[in-house]
């Protein structure tokens, strides 16, 4: 048995060779080929594992029986038109989630407690003794109650923030405000002085963060003006309108990890807006060695009969 590393981009930890010598320690008895360095023949490919796979490359593969996206988001995977009908898998591992729920656990009591101020305080030498209020008073709003969104309104929950979600279809989480479908949309909006992002990039969410949102967002919570928060994808936000919001006072601040262009080109005005933190899409490390065993445990699996865990559903895109 054969499988493909067909990977693009990454940090220095996800080199295709790196991805090799994990895999094989977890799979000793498939052969690894990497594409675009090794010679094989693609009838004998019948796994692939990717990461920004070059659009195309995978209908070369007449056997190809299933796909591995090496992360949680399928948004590249999916652009290409003519990636074959085989089951796509995406990542849902405990340890990509937990890195995801700090990051927003971070952020967003970054802004509850307005560390950005009292820094610059600091650096002023200023004893800028500022308000504080309970973390029951901020409402914090969850874009995506997947497996990451539902993840971390349980922890901005237990933090003791007052928690709201929103998904696609109709869902239930103990202790938190639940809203679905776009008619839910403004309620939801209208109660988040914190937006978190956590959506995956479809057809339906790109640019759904643009200025005709962002506007419903409230001004009535104690920071004054709403924070943006996104580690969903780039693609699902506008970012000329999100400049536009922070200078007409729409929007308070924004940290973000995802952006249209990655990386974020040098010249591109957010990196030196007053009010805008930026994270070089980092927000969770996917750590290839919890990948690599939880494909071997699904391709063990599979093999004995057993049914695919995460499989992307094509027609949703996600
Ligand atoms: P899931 O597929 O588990 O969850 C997606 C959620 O988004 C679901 O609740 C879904 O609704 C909701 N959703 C999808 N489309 C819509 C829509 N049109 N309107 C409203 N809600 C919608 O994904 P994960 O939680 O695992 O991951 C979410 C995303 O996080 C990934 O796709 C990826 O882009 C990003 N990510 C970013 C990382 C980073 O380092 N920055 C790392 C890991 C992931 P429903 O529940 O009804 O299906
Ligand atoms: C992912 C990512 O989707 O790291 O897993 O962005």
């Amino acid at each position: 048995m054969t499988m493909l590393l067909a990977i693009t981009g990454g940090s220095d930890g996800w080199a295709p060779e790196r991805w090799r010598e994990r895999l094989r320690q977890h799979l000793p008895e498939m052969d690894f080929v990497i594409a675009g360095v090794d010679d094989f023949d693609p009838a004998a490919i019948r796994y692939a594992a990717v990461w920004k796979p070059t659009k195309g490359y995978l209908a070369t593969l007449p056997r190809l029986s299933l796909i591995f996206n090496l992360g949680a988001g399928v948004d590249a995977v999916m652009a290409d038109p003519t990636l074959p009908d085989v089951p796509l898998v995406r990542v849902a591992t405990d340890d990509l989630t937990n890195r995801m729920s700090e990051y927003v656990l971070l952020h967003v009591l970054m802004a509850h407690r307005r560390q950005a101020p009292l820094a610059s305080a600091q650096k002023r030498r200023q004893w800028d003794g500022r308000l504080q209020w309970a973390a029951k008073d901020l409402r914090v709003g969850v874009m995506g109650l997947g497996v990451i969104g539902t993840d971390a309104v349980h922890k901005l929950a237990m933090v003791g923030f007052n928690v709201a979600g929103w998904s696609r279809t109709p869902r239930s989480v103990p202790g938190i405000a639940c809203f679905d479908g776009a008619a839910g949309l403004d309620d939801f909006l209208a109660r988040s002085d914190v937006l978190v992002v956590l959506l995956p990039l479809t057809a339906q969410t790109r640019g759904i963060v643009d200025r005709v949102l962002l506007r419903k967002l409230p001004h009535d919570g104690p920071l004054g003006a709403p924070v943006l928060i996104n580690a969903g994808r780039g693609g699902l936000q506008i970012e000329d309108d999100i400049l536009a919001a922070l200078d007409d006072g729409t929007l308070g601040q924004a940290t973000l990890d995802v952006f249209n262009t990655e990386p974020l080109p040098s010249d591109h005005p957010l990196w030196s807006h007053p009010r805008v933190t930026i994270t070089p899409h980092n927000a969770a490390d996917s750590d290839a060695e919890a990948i690599a065993a939880y494909i071997a445990a699904q391709i063990r699996s599979h093999e004995c009969g057993a049914a695919l865990a995460n499989v992307v559903d094509r027609t949703r895109g996600y």
